[in-house]
């Protein structure tokens, strides 16, 4: 029965997509919806619009709770008097879950839905439609979700955020149709729960003493009694969780507690030494899984979280768990001997099978990192891929559900823009429209697995995160980004009409009070080669509108009269490129500039010395393999764009030959220095010419300036530059300096 509704809404749905009407108006609404036909103004606004609806009386009663938070003053009809909105929820009407019909005619709003989060969802949409304006548009709009699992991530651990931030969140995450807050609880940095039989998780393990966690790291990551002078911290009580669950419920929003193990528990270890191999504080961030006490202690806590959050989901962690301890302690050794588990990625996979086994006792199901697929998968458990989209595609061939939270597109905890220009921020950038490209369940997958896909997140994990402020700059606007990619389909995404939609929401929620980031003032290049023409093609683009891009290729600084950028510009030779935004009622934004050059190397072939190798196992770090360093393609401010080639550990030696002696002049890489992920600049580079292949002689050697190699993040060239000088041959060898990653995208030669 509940399949054919399905289909027959799915039917219904499609005849509307068709249906709409040519000419009609893009709609302002975010999510975009799966159909909108929208006119001219026809309904006015009453000052307190009153409503009528069929609801039952305990989905009223959670309505009338959470219509003060609601933009319109909506207030009940009446007896007799005609509703401005009715709202209908029909359980027998052709919808699925979440979806919504929302109409506006002159005589009056309709929102009809098979559920109650329908009908909330039908009024946000309404809201946005009513918002800035005394009057609705004619409006016919269908609309469903994509995916079931529409997350947003908050580590509450590392920096602490009260209750109020959290609530404050889950009004507009709603209006975006989020529906799931992931409450990142507990955590190395602090355990932010109070559970009553382990007080000492939240009189010691919840407090330290700098407020910052570099400091608190730099200092030996200590704890501190609760009320010891200026200690930084806080944890929630179980009257806090009640109010988050049910001001979350209102808002449709279930909240999923994770509560982190068998890794990333160094609090839980110090508080409770016990639990720790060693049986001693600050020894490691790993509870010992040969103990019995570990299991005694997180049934315990589970008993709690159980009980309080009412979420068929609990998430157990899972992630980033080092073994090492593991393999010394004889507690550990002789449980994998006695259950037979083969190893230590066997022994953590026992500790989340009997946990799972817990959970699913109570009637619940595990969610856990994706590294929980090591070692063998808990049966019921549902996996979030972080690492990338593999361990989710793994789980959902295996036939478990999973949830797509990739660090490339989902983390909000990476800076947004270029990292010079941003708050210190963890990894490489993941700006506005590379989140918004997500797409977690491409076709490509075949039904039977993308069917298993039941989500995508954005997660804000909070290590550079130390206030509220800041926590709102990160999510937004990316995590509406991601509300589109897991509410609208595909078809409907559209990166024209979410940059024009996007700009309109930053305007509104900074309006009421959320520190949203206002998107890069900067243009951002790409560079393209076309080989036949023998040029360099440079595409510029602006997450901003309304804005105009003006460029120049003569290295002056665009004005309002310089070429206006209407598609990709073509440099023969070498030129350098220099663009601004010009916006409405504003300054023009800073310049930005690249050099474009058809150099003499592209196309050339490169050999890597024997000592050196890019990093080959990783796909997205060897961009386009042999060929990366002389294929004339440029990296962007990420160094997962598939253009920057990654060394690691060895440094960076490569020989091109130009194919013919011919004059250089010019030899220069350049490379990116980004301290979080590990990504450093070189030592020294040192460049050498040969015209024979035989004999070599020293053209030049670089240094990155102090100020760079001390910066946490910058982009520099390295390399030599002088008198032409006849060669065939050209060294490049770039030396690493602490043996980490290192990362150039071109060997440039003029
Ligand atoms: C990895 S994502 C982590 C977090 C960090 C995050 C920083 C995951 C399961 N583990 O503990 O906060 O990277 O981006």
């Amino acid at each position: 029965m509940n399949l054919i509704r399905h289909f027959s809404a799915l039917a219904a749905l499609i005849l509307c997509l068709t249906a709409t009407m040519p000419g009609a108006r893009a709609t302002d609404i975010t999510p975009a919806p799966l159909s909108a036909e929208i006119g001219a103004p026809c309904l006015p606004i009453p000052e307190a619009p009153a409503y009528r609806t069929n609801m039952n009386a305990a989905d009223l009663t959670d309505l009338k709770a959470y219509l003060p938070s609601y933009p319109l003053k909506l207030r009940q009809a009446n007896y007799g008097e005609r509703p401005w909105l009715t709202i209908n929820v029909d359980s027998c009407a052709a919808m699925g879950p979440e979806a919504y019909l929302l109409t506006v005619s002159d005589s009056g709003v309709t929102v009809t839905a098979a559920d109650a989060a329908g009908a909330f969802y039908g009024l946000q949409s309404l809201a946005m439609l009513a918002r800035d304006s005394d009057s609705l548009p004619a409006a016919n709009i269908t609309d469903a979700p994509r995916l079931p699992y529409r997350g947003a991530h908050m580590d509450v651990s590392r920096h602490f955020f009260g209750i109020d931030h959290i609530m404050k969140q889950l009004d507009l995450l709603a209006a975006y149709k989020i529906n799931r807050l992931h409450w990142h609880l507990t955590d190395s940095e602090g355990w932010r729960l109070e559970i009553p039989s382990r007080p000492l998780l939240t009189e010691l393990a919840a407090w330290r003493p700098q407020r910052l966690y570099s400091d608190w790291r730099k200092a030996g990551r200590r704890y501190c009694p609760r009320d010891s002078a200026g200690a930084y911290g806080g944890y929630y009580t179980a009257d806090d969780v009640r109010r988050v669950v049910e001001y979350a419920r209102l808002r449709h929003i279930t909240v999923i507690p994770e509560i982190e193990m068998p890794g990333h528990s160094a609090e839980v270890c110090a508080a409770y030494p016990e639990l720790a191999c060693s049986g001693k504080p600050y020894t490691q961030g790993e509870v010992c899984i040969g103990r019995e006490e570990t299991f005694d202690f997180f049934k315990d806590v589970l008993d709690e979280v159980m009980r309080l959050f009412p979420s068929h989901y609990i998430h157990i962690g899972g992630d980033e768990a080092s073994r090492r301890h593991w393999r010394q302690c004889p507690m550990c050794q002789q449980r994998i001997r006695e259950e037979g588990l083969g190893d230590e990625a066997g022994l953590q996979s026992y500790m989340i099978r009997r946990i799972e086994a817990y959970v699913n006792s109570h009637g619940r199901d595990i969610i856990g990192w994706d590294e929980i697929l090591d070692g063998g998968l808990a049966p019921h458990a549902t996996v979030m891929s972080w690492r990338n989209v593999d361990g989710g595609i793994r789980a959902a061939r295996m036939g478990h559900d999973a949830i797509m939270t990739p660090e490339e597109f989902c983390y909000l905890d990476h800076p947004q823009d270029d990292p010079s220009t941003q708050p210190k921020a963890f990894g490489s950038p993941v700006t506005l429209f590379k989140a918004y490209s997500f797409d977690p369940a491409p076709d490509s997958l075949g039904t039977d697995v993308a069917r298993h896909i039941i989500g995508v997140q954005g997660n804000n994990w909070a290590e550079y995160i130390p206030t509220p402020e800041h926590s709102e700059y990160m999510l937004y606007p990316r995590i509406i980004a991601l509300a589109e990619v897991g509410w609208s389909q595909p078809a409907r995404k559209d990166e024209t009409s979410f940059r024009r939609r996007i700009n309109d929401e930053i305007r509104h929620i900074r309006s009421i009070g959320y520190n949203a980031f206002t998107l890069s003032p900067r243009v951002a290049f790409t560079q393209d080669v076309d080989y036949a023409r023998r040029c360099i093609l440079v595409s510029m683009a602006t997450e901003r509108h309304p804005a105009d891009i003006r460029y120049t290729t003569d290295g002056s600084e665009p004005t309002a009269s310089s070429p206006l950028y209407t598609g990709p510009v073509s440099i023969e030779g070498s030129a350098t490129v220099t663009a601004r935004i010009f916006q409405p009622d504003s300054l023009p934004g800073p310049c930005t500039r690249i050099r474009a050059d058809y150099h003499k190397a592209i196309g050339c072939s490169v050999v890597y010395a024997d000592s050196c190798g890019y990093y080959r196992d990783r796909k997205v770090y060897m961009a386009g393999g042999d060929s990366a360093l002389t294929d004339g393609l440029r990296g962007g401010k990420t160094y997962t764009d598939g253009r920057w080639q990654g060394f690691c550990p060895n440094s960076l030696d490569v020989t091109i030959d130009l194919g013919s002696v011919t004059e250089v002049s010019h030899v220069m890489a350049n490379f990116m220095q980004m301290r979080t992920p590990l990504i450093f600049l070189p030592a020294s580079v040192d460049i050498w010419a040969s015209t024979d292949g035989k004999h070599y002689r020293l053209l030049g050697h670089d240094e990155p300036e102090g100020s760079e190699a001390e910066a946490d993040a910058c982009f520099t060239e390295l390399g030599w530059h002088g008198d032409p000088e006849p060669a065939r041959y050209i060294r490049f060898r770039a030396t690493q300096g602490r043996r980490q990653f290192m990362f150039t995208d071109e060997i440039v030669i003029l």
